[in-house]
């Protein structure tokens, strides 16, 4: 199976903001992270499954879970950070990891919305691997992307909902994109998508008999800054964050900029 992204995959992360590569995790490492799935949700009973932020950070966390170290393995897993460098360079870090899993039946919509609008990270730019434990359909809610919709870096306006049923509480404003040019991402368990900080993207509520759980990895060049004192959205996402306190990891070269902060978080 190839560990490089052909030059047609860079080239549609490049246009159309978002990439299904021809890899695919090996068993062993998919059935690991599975079993830490069932776990995680074991352990923290208090947490909704769409909400598990930070659960590459083993043991309780500065924002509510508590995590596992096969989250942190599957993020520092040298293929997947091997298709991260051919598309945002040699100088990683990684800065995140939320898993999103869907129950069966009564799993929660995630709104349209950009990741870049709540992310303390100047320059704005990461890539986010997305990777499926389970199939991902449009009948559990997939991942959808508006193809196209990171090019020329624009955030767009989001308007706050006051729900208890979303992933996330802020939405897209109407106007911004034409919902009709959604792309499905449809993956089989251990495939993985990888998508742009600009790109739109969604997923519909689960209303299937099938759980739909993807591992979303943040990895940003190490160009940028991940700020901590920047609070976007602060309070108003509906997912608890603390940008403050959150571990970050130099995964390849240097850090360019000078400026980030590898120790706080870290035991
Ligand atoms: O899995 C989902 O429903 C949402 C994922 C997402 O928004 C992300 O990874 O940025």
């Amino acid at each position: 199976m190839s560990l490089t992204l052909s030059a047609t995959e860079i080239n549609q992360y490049q246009k159309q903001g978002y990439v299904v590569p021809g890899y695919r995790l090996d068993p062993q490492i998919l059935s690991r992270t599975q079993e830490a799935l069932e776990a995680l949700i074991r352990n923290n009973p208090g947490v909704r499954p769409e909400k598990l932020v930070s659960a590459h950070i083993e043991g309780p966390n500065k924002e509510g879970v508590i995590g596992s170290r096969a989250f942190l393995d599957l993020a520092m897993h040298k293929p997947i950070v091997d298709l991260v460098e051919q598309l945002i360079g040699q100088d990683i870090v990684l800065w995140g990891c939320h898993v999103f899993c869907k129950p069966a039946k009564e799993g929660f919509e995630t709104p349209w919305h950009q990741d870049g609008h709540y992310w303390p990270i100047r320059p704005l730019a990461t890539c986010t691997v997305w990777v499926a434990l389970e199939p991902s359909t449009p009948e559990n809610g997939c991942l959808r992307v508006i193809p196209g919709s990171q090019l020329g870096q624009h955030l767009y306006p989001h308007l706050h909902e006051d729900r208890n049923d979303l992933t996330l509480n802020q939405r897209m404003a109407d106007g911004a994109f034409n919902e009709d040019e959604a792309v499905d991402l449809q993956l089989q368990p251990g495939q993985m998508s990888m998508h742009d900080v600009y790109m739109i993207h969604g997923a519909k509520a689960n209303t299937s008999g099938q759980q739909r759980t993807g591992v979303a990895l943040r990895y940003m060049p190490a160009s940028s800054v991940f700020d901590r004192s920047l609070k976007p959205m602060d309070g108003q996402t509906g997912v608890p964050v603390s940008f403050a306190t959150r571990p970050l990891w130099l995964l390849r070269g240097r850090d360019v900029s000078g400026q980030n902060d590898f120790i706080t978080g870290h035991a």
